[in-house]
């Protein structure tokens, strides 16, 4: 009994002595760990006379309370005054004013494309992208440009290094990709995207520029529907007042072709060199897919019959906001960026 007497005050006067986290753990392992003293203890009640036994173990049991307790409590307290301590040492200036984060916006690129996305949604057309690196078969061949077609021309490229492979000149080639998965089921989409090409850089051409094509195939599709899809597009996108032209055109894939310009107010200082002068400005070519085309993409022309497009959204942008430099666009110039 007394050695337990003894251990308890030991213990006690121990834990008191322990001034942070570790020296509590390490005081725990002397007394409660597999071969620490309290254990020891309890199981030394084998030698004890048999008649004291009870008692024994009824002290021996009130002291592990009793210290566990004390343990549980220091641990506690050890533990507020490190949050204490750590509070005072790295104290946070509540009172400084924060640092603002910039805030971002979406290119005006991108902007122009939502835009354009919203407008054909409305007329049920759905989104489908399709791939910047294309086959030559897909960007010509199966668009009625066979290898030597002079129309190909109008198109020169990046080409990779396997043969055949090479960064799309146009969003066109998403057609015949979207018309092998659909024949013979009737679609309706648009197919945005970045195109390439291999040409001048000027105040109006870049290598690398957006196109939205759009296509519709069905059957009884007719030039009026390519006509009043495209009215409907311009009225959202450029106001009531401002009135479109259509020219006739050529495109290999398209019969007839057409492009579409959009008037420029000659009162605008702008319009002069936007439009050279002629009060109109370019934003697409279109028309009705080419018979060949349909056929390539799984479609029989007798039975039916659909429009294209393909339109410069930079153009687009130019033409809304007066930017007179296409070029604008990819320098990352924040004093630009930040205008839209
Ligand atoms: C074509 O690319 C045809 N694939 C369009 C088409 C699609 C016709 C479906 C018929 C049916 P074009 O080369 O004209 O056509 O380009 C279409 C539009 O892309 C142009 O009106 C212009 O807005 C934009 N564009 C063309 N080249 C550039 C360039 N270098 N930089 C910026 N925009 C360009």
């Amino acid at each position: 009994m007394s050695d337990l007497h003894e251990l308890e005050q030991r213990a006690t006067v121990e834990l008191q002595a322990c001034g942070d986290e570790p020296s509590l753990r390490t005081w725990h392992t002397k007394y409660f760990g597999d071969a620490g003293e309290v254990k020891t203890a309890l199981n030394g009640i084998g030698k004890v006379p048999k008649e004291q036994r009870a008692a024994y173990g009824k002290e021996a049991n009130r002291i592990k309370e009793v210290l566990n307790a004390a343990f549980d409590a220091a641990l506690a307290a050890e533990k507020d005054r490190a949050i204490e301590r750590s509070l005072t040492a790295d104290a946070v200036d509540v009172t400084l004013p924060g640092r603002t984060v910039p805030r971002g916006r979406l290119h005006v690129a991108t902007q122009t494309l939502r835009e354009i996305y919203a407008i054909f949604a409305d007329m049920g057309f759905q989104v489908y992208r399709t791939r910047e690196v294309e086959s030559d078969e897909n960007n010509f061949e199966l668009l009625n440009m066979p290898p030597h077609h002079p129309a190909r021309d109008m198109w020169d490229t990046f080409h990779t290094t396997t043969p055949g492979v090479l960064l799309r000149t146009h969003t066109s080639p998403g057609q015949i990709h979207v018309m092998r998965q659909s024949a013979p089921n009737p679609v309706r989409v648009i197919l945005p995207g970045m195109c390439y090409r291999y040409e001048q850089i000027t105040t109006r051409s870049e290598i690398m520029f957006h196109q939205v094509e759009g296509l519709a195939v069905g059957e009884g599709i007719t030039m009026a529907d390519l006509k009043g899809t495209i009215q409907a597009f311009a009225r959202r996108l450029f106001g009531q007042e401002r009135q479109i032209r259509i020219r006739s055109s050529y495109f290999p894939f398209t019969e007839p072709s057409i492009e579409v310009d959009v008037d420029w107010p000659m009162t605008d200082p702008d319009a002069v060199r936007l439009t050279k002068g002629t009060g109109w400005l370019e934003i697409m070519g279109a028309g009705m897919v080419h018979p060949t085309v349909l056929r390539n993409g799984g479609y029989d022309p007798e039975k039916f019959s659909g429009f294209a497009f393909g339109m410069g959204p930079q153009r687009i942008a130019m033409l809304r906001y007066g930017i007179d430099d296409i070029r604008e666009f990819w320098k990352n110039d924040l004093r630009f960026l930040q205008q839209f």
